[in-house]
């Protein structure tokens, strides 16, 4: 058989090793994983990958064989503590901007945009709030304006998909660019696409009346290319947003940050210590005791996860050279 030269797709959808690439003249094609990759998850191609692989006769279309994976300009990873072990998932890579979208409901959180705000802050990754829905709400005012005073350097807009309010949206999409849109289920990010779109290409669905939390109608990440010729990524609604190793607290905290530096001794512990500026800005009204609590809750599980991959890396090491020092031995023998 004759073997067809390398081509460069971009994955527009994943499922359990099953794959849709884009080709370089814009066709869809169903794809699939060499072998090499199989043994290592966290290496596996996800939305927005660029790949190389090959073109290969299938029955009613041809197929990719995905064989190499292109280096990441940028990723959003998130640790996912489904299932039975917690492990690092991509949910995209190669985003240009992500938008974080939010609807004024009981559901709303501060300290949640600031989580996902964590998994870009160490990425060359513009993010943009969006509060949703401002239709559906006398309070829209009031929750926008949390947004604003929380995050006074983030673009952030009040948008209605129902409505077609979409400024501060289309302005961020430019062409050739990837965007993805994260946020809980039902907060409206299949919507919101439908009207960038100007067609019903996503699924909608309901929310529950009684605790207006969404009902998980996205049920895959899948990436779609504009008019314009920028590529759009929609995900399902996440349930938790569990911060990895490579999050960080980002350029938004540092305010707080700064304090640490008025305090009396270095190595304080910003509780109880004497001369402690965070506990002077609590105190004082400067320093909201709910962003400060965020913070450390952050700042913990971070450490953690670094504390946990620093420990997977030299247990790796040591595997390496247990393997190494029997062949050496193994070579002695042998002489
Ligand atoms: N009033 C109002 N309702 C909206 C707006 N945008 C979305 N909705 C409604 O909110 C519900 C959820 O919308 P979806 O677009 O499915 O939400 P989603 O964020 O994609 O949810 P998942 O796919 O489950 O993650 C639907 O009933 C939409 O009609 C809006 O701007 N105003
Ligand atoms: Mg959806
Ligand atoms: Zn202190």
């Amino acid at each position: 058989m004759k073997l067809l030269s390398k081509e460069t797709f971009r994955v527009v959808f994943e499922s359990r090793e099953n794959y849709r690439v884009l080709d370089g003249n814009g066709n869809e094609l169903p794809g699939e994983i060499a072998g090499v990759y199989r043994n290592s998850e966290e290496h596996w191609p996800a939305v927005g990958d660029w790949v190389s692989g090959r073109r290969l006769p299938g029955e009613k279309c041809d197929w990719i064989l995905i064989e190499g994976l292109q280096k990441r300009k940028s990723v959003i990873k998130r640790k996912d503590a489904g299932g039975r072990s917690s492990r690092n998932q991509v949910l995209v890579a190669n985003v240009d901007v992500i938008f974080i979208v939010t609807s004024p409901n009981e559901d709303f959180s501060l300290n949640r945009i600031e989580r996902y705000l964590a998994l870009v802050a160490a990425e060359n990754i513009q993010p943009v709030i969006l509060l949703n829905k401002i239709d559906a709400s006398t309070q829209s005012e009031a929750f926008f304006l949390e947004i604003t005073k929380r995050f006074p350097k983030i673009s952030a807009f009040a948008v209605s998909a129902l409505e077609n309010k979409l400024d501060g949206i289309k302005e961020n999409i430019k062409q050739n660019s990837t965007v993805v849109f994260l946020g809980s289920s039902g907060v409206g990010k299949s919507t919101l696409i439908n009207a960038i779109l100007g067609r019903p290409k996503m699924e909608i669905g309901e929310i529950r009346e009684e605790d207006s939390k969404g009902r998980h109608t996205t049920t895959h990440r899948e990436l779609i290319v504009t008019e314009t010729g920028a590529a759009i990524v929609d995900t399902p609604g996440l349930r938790s947003v569990g911060l990895t190793e490579d999050s960080e607290s980002g350029e938004w905290f540092s305010d707080i940050e700064n304090l640490f530096s008025n305090c009396k001794f270095g190595d304080c512990g910003h509780e109880s210590e004497p001369g402690c500026a965070v506990q002077a800005a609590l105190n004082g009204g400067d320093l909201e005791r709910s962003r400060w609590q965020n913070y450390q809750q952050m700042q913990k599980e971070i450490r953690f996860e670094k504390r946990k991959a620093d420990k997977a890396l030299q247990s790796e090491e040591k595997k390496k050279w247990a393997k190494i020092s029997v062949q050496i031995k193994q070579l002695k023998k042998w002489r």
